[in-house]
């Protein structure tokens, strides 16, 4: 099992990735292996194969189970991206769930945002980071694949959800439990590689679109082509099944509601 290498609950990645001495590190990633020279708020995860999907689900979509090498070493936001890291880097907050009825709205995730915004960020974030010297050549910050999204969320888990085989309160934000809004990212705990509501609080946009897995095992997959584009996790409004770490959905890139935001991996560039 890998192990995040990320310290305290983060914050803003877009003010704070700031010793991404990482940038030096030229896409030997291995070498990267202090926590200095992690960026603030990402949590590091190595290459490595998983079970992707679940024989079980009604979701015929999320079968079969096949196996599913990822093979670079990526890192991934250990929280949904925040309503102040969206403002900070593109001058405006769609959100919802802000203001004095929501306390630290700041630090919920930023909802109400389309696939096609959350590529505007990750592009922002990129030119950014890229700017300072701190992004490694053949990466760059983007919306997680599929398959890294549930290789991240299981961490090695094989059971329905990556805590086990049910989902409480006191595990994840869904199913209303604390009313119709989003948490403070990081309000519950994290899962074995430090990541944050990979189940629950905002579904996650993925950059594939929507499509049907293959039979055999696969490396990097990443589908493109169609005419919506994934997301994961479930939201706060959902049951936990659809909080299940197989279960996949689908948008309209162009559609933007108050369930679904987005995370950010720093990984190899691909085009969607
Ligand atoms: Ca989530």
């Amino acid at each position: 099992m890998n192990s995040p290498l990320h310290g305290s609950l983060p914050r803003a990645i877009g003010s704070t990735v700031v010793a991404l001495s990482c940038a030096a590190f030229s896409l030997t990633l291995g070498a990267c292996s202090s926590n200095s020279e992690i960026p603030s708020g990402f949590a590091q995860i190595q290459a490595g194969t998983f079970q992707m999907g679940d024989d079980a689900l009604l979701d015929e979509s999320a079968k079969p189970v096949h196996t599913v090498t990822i093979s670079y070493p990526f890192w991934m936001g250990a929280t949904e991206v925040t309503q102040a890291e969206y403002a900070a880097l593109m001058g405006s907050n769609p959100s919802q769930f802000q203001g004095s009825e929501y306390p630290d709205s700041a630090n919920r995730p930023v909802e109400q945002v389309s696939w096609h915004d959350a590529r505007s960020y990750c592009k922002a974030l990129t030119a950014q980071q890229s700017a300072r010297g701190a992004v490694p050549s053949g990466y760059e910050f983007r919306l997680p694949t599929e398959a890294e999204w549930e290789y991240a969320c299981r961490t090695g888990t094989t059971t329905s959800w990556n805590v086990g085989n049910s989902l409480s309160c006191s595990q994840a934000n869904h199913n209303f439990c604390i009313g119709k809004q989003t948490s403070v990212v990081g309000s519950y705990a994290p899962n074995a590689w430090g990541l944050y509501d990979m189940h629950g609080n905002v579904w996650e946009w993925c950059l594939d679109s929507h499509g049907g897995y293959p039979s055999g095992a696969v490396t990097d997959p990443f589908v493109t082509g169609g005419p919506y584009r994934v997301i994961r996790g479930g939201g706060w409004l959902n049951s936990s099944y659809y909080c299940r770490s197989a279960i996949r959905y689908y948008n309209d890139p162009g559609f933007a509601v108050n369930n679904v935001g987005f995370r950010v991996v720093l990984a190899p560039v691909l085009v969607p």
